[in-house]
Formats: C-alpha cells, structure tokens, sequence
C-alpha cells in the first residue's frame, strides 16, 4: 500500500475511535457508569505519534508513542466539556493537554497542542494530576504535583524523588502563568485549592506525607488557609478527613476534585488506599462538609462509592480508581471523570440530587464487624416492616 493510503489509514481508524458513541449503562441509582472509556492512549491525535513526511518517516513508523491518558481534571468552558489529560508518554514524562467533548459522555478530541506549562527556576522532572478550581477571584487554577529527584538521595539512588504542589493559572487553558509551588514542611501531593475565599484567604486541601509514596504520619486529607497565593505556603495544617484502621482509606488518602457547593454543604469526592496481598488498593469515596465552615465534616457515608471493575482492574499499576476531576452542570447532572489503574479515562453520570442523597442517606463506617451487622438488621427490619404494608 502506498504511504500516503497508509496514512489516509491511520486518520480513519483514529476517527472511528475518537467519534464513537458511548452509552450510559444502567447503574445502582447512585450512579451510572459508560460503556467505553472517553480517552485511551489511541485517543492521542496521529499527527503527534507519527511523523507524516514521507521524505523523513518512509517506513510511517510511529516515533513518539503514548503510554497513558489518565488522572484528569475537568471543567466546562462555554458549552465545551474539557478536561485536563494526564498524557504520560512512552519516556515516562507526563504532561498536559485539553481534550474537550460536546457532550460530556464522548467525542472527546485533544486540541492540536498539548499545554506548554511555564517552569519555575527549579525545573520539573514530572508533573501530573492537576485539579482545576474556578475561583472566585476570577482566575481557573491548576494545581499539580511536581516531582523532581530527591536532592539529598544517595550516589546511587535514582528512585528517591520530592513531590510538591506546582500552582498555575490561565483564562483559556492555553495560556498558564505558573506561580511559586506551595511551601510546605512535608512533601505534598493531590493538594486541590478550594472554589471560594475562606475568612478572606485562599484555602488548600493538602495531603501532608513524610516520604514520595509513603503517607507515614500525615494523618489525612489538611486543610491550610493562605494569605497570598503568590507566595503560597502552609504554616498551618489542620487534618479534616482522616485516615482510619481497617477502612478503605487506612494507607493514605487524598482530595480528589475541587469540592462542589450545594444548599446542603459541600460535596467532596476523595480516593482510599488500602493494602492487601496484591499490593495496593485504590477506591473512590465521598464526605460532605459544612457551607458556614468548608472544614467541619458533615457527612461520611461508609465504603466506596466506586471501586474498580472488570476491565478496570488491570492496567499499568492494577487495582487503581482515582478522580482529580468533575463537572456539575447547570441542569443538576453530575459527570464524574477518573482513571482506571493509571491507563485510560472513564466516566460515570450522577446528579447533585443523588450524591447528596448518597452522602447524607448512607450509614457510616461503624468500625467494627458487628456494627456493621447492627446497621444491617436495621435496615432489613425495617424493610420488613415496609413489606407488611405493600
Ligand atoms: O498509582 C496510583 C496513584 O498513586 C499516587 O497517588 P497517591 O499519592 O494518593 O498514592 C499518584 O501518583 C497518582 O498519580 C496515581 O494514580
């Protein structure tokens, strides 16, 4: 075949993939997942993998290969779906890029160039997982962890790395002005600044951690009001969603996106860890929190809300659900992106309604096998007695 019936190809199959319609499956009345993952690795757009000059690539070889499409934040603009794709390539280096969708569900198409992120004097080795705010100070913030080599690491270790908070902010998610990266005394990662000013300050879910992986003593999901974001440092740290003994956040936890306002109080959607013969394990919970005071938890509904499912299991770090981004719509409808075991994006489908209803209706944690049990005989005596009556 000629190269250029050969390129002719690759763009077709890769529209065939990009304007797939996906479908909204039935769920538990919480909500629903799709049928087909919004972004996978072959989403990537054909004129970034492929150098398409016959002069230089005859063979057509693909000469930049993608790895994943994950951890993504979210963010309606206009009537535009976006999301802000952590593209990790096949050097391992992550970076930016939009993809926006008409309708929230599919469609979703990368703009021609990946984000162009400014650097401070420090460089980034990495940089992932932004959480985007609307603030209402006018500006959309991204916060991303930036990670670079540990400088006190050993001759010899290439592992030992530092994660901090990088802080960037644009319009039109194109054009970013970094400012410094959060100061703070523990490494940081999955810090999330949140929509509105508290006590006239900037206030930021932290997530304390004494090593790059390890939580160790960083109880929690922090919270850290700010004076000036920018010159952003944490001076004190206040842990409001801790982790907790035989639960699925007992390893580490952490904000997923920024938080969304509603007449009953803020609606957070967070990740677990927990461990287990396989190694870790990585669900997705929510808590509500008080409109008077963002800090105090007001709800926390037991367990997961999503945990990963079939297809979802396997991928590059198996076992693994995270969510760094979301839309609520003006009509109520609540598009919840994450990531299954850090390959590919997915979405499920809620409504406010629904999730406060879950919060607010879901019994907690009671810690211990016969509360569970107790909790249980509750609702099914009860029901029973429902049942008398139909
Ligand atoms: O591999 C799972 C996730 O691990 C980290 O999250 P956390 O700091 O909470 O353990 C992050 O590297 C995240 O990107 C990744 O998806």
């Amino acid at each position: 075949m000629s190269f250029y019936k050969n390129v002719d190809l690759l763009f077709r199959k890769h529209e065939k993939l990009v304007s797939r319609e996906n479908t909204i499956l039935p769920g538990n009345g919480v909500l629903n997942r799709c049928k087909y993952p919004v972004l996978t690795s072959r989403h990537v757009p054909i004129f970034w993998r492929y150098d398409l000059d016959k002069k230089t690539n005859p063979l057509l070889l693909e000469r930049i290969g993608c790895n994943a499409t994950m951890n993504s934040g979210a963010i309606k603009l206009g009537r535009k779906y976006c999301l802000v794709v952590r593209v990790e390539g096949a050097d391992r280096k992550s970076f930016f890029a939009v993809a926006e969708s008409p309708n929230g569900i599919d469609n979703f198409r990368f703009r021609d160039y990946p984000i162009t992120m400014p650097e401070t004097d420090e460089p980034d080795t990495n940089v992932y997982d932004m959480r985007l705010t609307r603030h209402e100070d006018g500006w959309i913030y991204g916060i991303f962890c930036t990670e670079r080599r540990d400088p006190n690491a050993p001759a010899g270790d290439l592992s030992s790395a530092v994660a901090a908070a990088g802080i960037a902010r644009t319009r039109d998610l194109e054009h970013w002005e970094r400012l410094p990266d959060l100061k703070s005394k523990s490494q940081q990662r999955n810090v999330v600044l949140h929509p509105e000013f508290v006590d006239g300050k900037y206030a930021f879910y932290t997530r304390p951690q004494d090593g790059f992986i390890d939580a160790g003593s960083g109880g929690g999901i922090g919270w850290a009001l700010i004076d000036d974001i920018t010159n952003a440092e944490v001076t004190a740290e206040t842990i409001i969603d801790e982790r907790a003994y035989h639960t699925i956040k007992e390893v580490k936890n952490g904000e997923g996106p920024a938080p969304i306002k509603t007449p009953m109080g803020w609606l957070h959607l967070a990740h677990g860890v927990r461990g287990c013969a396989d190694g870790l394990r990585y669900v997705l919970y929510m808590y509500m929190t008080s409109l008077e005071d963002p800090s105090k938890k007001i709800a926390s509904p037991g367990g997961y809300l999503l945990a990963p499912l079939r297809k979802e299991r396997t991928g590059d770090v198996s076992n693994v659900l995270f969510s760094n981004g979301w839309i609520a719509d003006d009509d109520g409808t609540v598009y919840l992106y994450y990531a299954s075991s850090d390959t590919r994006m997915h979405v499920a489908v809620s409504t406010v309604d629904r999730l406060v209803d879950y919060c607010l209706g879901t019994p907690e944690d009671g810690g211990r096998s016969a509360a569970s049990v107790n909790t249980l005989n509750r609702l099914i005596r009860h029901n029973l007695e429902v049942l008398k009556k139909f």
